[in-house]
């Protein structure tokens, strides 16, 4: 059937009022690129709006210096395509931004996905017109489009967070945010260059800004857990090991908790006495990455434990980084894994460097930048550049800096005022026919993303080909379920220590946004086995209408 045939299948009913496309889908990050090729796949007119110049999503707004995926590329990757997979190589353990980025032109070019894109073109609003169920999306440029679908993939960490620091008017040097990372040559050489914060964009681009920069200083609000990558050049062997069974492989990977295939340890660390604890956490120091949580089955789950893993890792940077009171500062202090755990390449090293400086902020707030830097503490510093990393209004930012608007006109801001509520991050209940990937409520940024979208995906995409095959209009969240399912959701929440810290999963890194628990902790192999058991039993807890 030729995709011209299949159209045909999904041509409104006589009753039904024609709209511009059968999606609009908001993004072409790895979710939308997916989304575009299923859907389009199926037989519907899509439509995908891009605010950047290119595809890639995250990956191409975040190209600051020591960018790279913290989960291994043999993983971090599609899976939908067995070609695509047999034939694209990957050159490091951990990719790079610009390997990613070539990766996500690779795809849309395969899949000839260009042609559905509008790119330069930011999403303002979409307005459910009740009437007809009709969705009007309408872009900063002006331009109003109608759709019966409309879909949310703008990503989890995508809405960069500008702290509101008085003066940055005022600073005449030049300001950077890894998250908006300029798309030209950013050279450092013979800079005094300021880097805000220290969470995992930091800690990848503070080893090589201080490489380049005549002085480097870190504002320290948080000290954080950082274990190192162990990147290198992937082993050509390794790699035809994994081709030969790549399907299985990721079937495997579908049964971790994170979606992530790594030898997980089924026992408590406090089952085990000291020496073998050690043992333990030192074979995952070596091997390097996120699974160093994957020591013990409880390092999450239980305080004691945790400790044993924070005291390990503080005393790798006592014994790392020289001078004991820089070290001590960069011991955090918190639960280890609470916030995101980093992944890094030198960071605790560079701070043996001659030329890089560490200011504890932590009592004292950036009080304002001035016209030749900024000042904390009552004290100036004079600075060239000044770099913010400070994150992301994570998961929720994205979907609500457009005006969304469902039944009765109800804005999307306000329905979530005390915090995100929908049912499986898929959809929320007063916005029928508007889908979300990895919305607030799924697994999303507590597994491999690209697993995760690539099911959000295929759930859409079979949803709204059921939808359309069986003559029906209309498909809406039941409040009772997602009620139920945000219950789910803060009942396995609290079980873990991950919800206990101020952290961006819940919320605490943004000035008045709710605090609470966004994504989905129960596990993605539990969040698989809800979905499949949704759709088995006729979208249990939607209502189709
Ligand atoms: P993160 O992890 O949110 O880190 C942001 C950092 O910026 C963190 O150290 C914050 O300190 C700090 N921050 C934020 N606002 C301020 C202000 N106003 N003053 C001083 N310091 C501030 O963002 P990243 O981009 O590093 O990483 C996001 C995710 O991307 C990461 O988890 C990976 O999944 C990939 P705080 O800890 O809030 O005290």
């Amino acid at each position: 059937m030729t995709q011209t045939e299949a159209a045909s299948d999904h041509t409104p009913a006589a009753s039904q009022p024609a709209t511009d496309m059968d999606v609009i889908v908001v993004g072409a990050g790895f979710a939308g690129m997916y989304l575009l090729h299923r859907l389009r796949g199926l037989g519907f007119r899509v439509q995908v709006m891009e605010a950047g110049s290119d595809v890639g999503g995250t990956w191409y707004w975040n190209r600051y210096p020591g960018a790279r995926c913290d989960v291994e590329s043999m993983q971090y990757s599609y899976q939908f395509d067995d070609d695509l997979q047999q034939e694209w190589e990957w050159s490091e353990r951990y990719a790079t931004q610009p390997e990613i980025i070539r990766y996500a032109r690779h795809v849309a070019d395969r899949f000839d996905l260009r042609r559905d894109i509008r790119f330069d073109c930011r999403v303002a609003a979409a307005h459910l017109d009740e009437t007809q169920d009709v969705w009007r999306v309408t872009t900063e440029g002006g331009d109003t489009l109608t759709t019966r679908w409309f879909v949310m993939a703008t990503g989890c960490l995508s809405s960069a967070n500008m702290p509101d620091i008085p003066g940055v008017e005022s600073f005449r040097g030049a300001i950077f945010h890894t998250g908006q990372w300029p798309h030209e040559d950013v050279d450092f050489t013979g800079k005094r260059v300021a880097v805000i914060g220290t969470g995992s964009s930091a800690i990848q681009s503070i080893p090589i800004i201080a490489e380049q920069a005549a002085s480097l200083t870190v504002f320290q609000r948080t000290a954080n857990y950082a274990i190192p990558a162990r990147n290198r050049p992937l082993d050509p062997e390794d790699v035809a090991r994994i081709k030969a069974h790549y399907g299985e492989m990721r079937a495997q990977a579908k049964k971790m908790p994170a979606g992530i295939l790594f030898q997980a340890n089924d026992v408590s660390a406090r089952a085990v006495d000291d020496a073998e604890r050690q043992a333990r956490f030192e074979h995952r120091w070596q091997k390097g990455g996120l699974t160093f949580l994957g020591a013990f089955n409880d390092l999450l789950l239980d305080e004691k434990s945790n400790r044993y893993a924070a005291d390990f890792v503080r005393n790798k940077i006592r014994k790392t980084v020289k001078d004991p009171k820089v070290a001590e500062l960069l011991c955090p202090t918190n639960i280890i894994g609470c916030k995101r755990l980093c992944v890094d390449s030198g960071y605790y090293e560079t701070f043996n460097r001659q030329n890089v400086h560490l200011v504890d902020i932590s009592g004292s707030p950036i009080e304002a930048l001035t016209e030749s830097g900024l000042r904390t503490g009552g004290e100036e510093y004079a600075f060239d550049c000044i770099v913010f990393a400070t994150g992301f209004d994570a998961m929720t930012g994205s979907l609500l800096r457009v005006d969304i608007r469902g039944s009765e006109g109800r804005p999307l801001a306000e329905k979530w005022q005390e915090g995100p509520k929908t049912y499986l991050g898929l959809m929320t209940a007063g916005f029928p026919n508007m889908f979300m990937v990895t919305g607030p409520g799924s697994p999303s940024v507590l597994t491999n993303m690209l697993p995760s979208v690539e099911q959000h995906a295929e759930f859409i995409a079979d949803c709204i080909a059921h939808i359309a095959g069986n003559g029906l209009k209309r498909i809406e969240a039941e409040p009772e379920a997602e009620e139920a399912w945000v219950a789910h959701g803060d009942q396995v929440a609290g079980l873990t220590l991950r919800s206990t810290c101020s952290s961006w999963y819940v919320g605490a890194n943004i000035p008045g946004k709710p605090r609470v628990f966004m994504p989905y902790i129960g596990g993605f192999p539990a969040y698989l086995d809800k979905c499949a058991e949704v759709v088995a039993n006729g979208y249990e807890g939607f209502r189709l209408s």
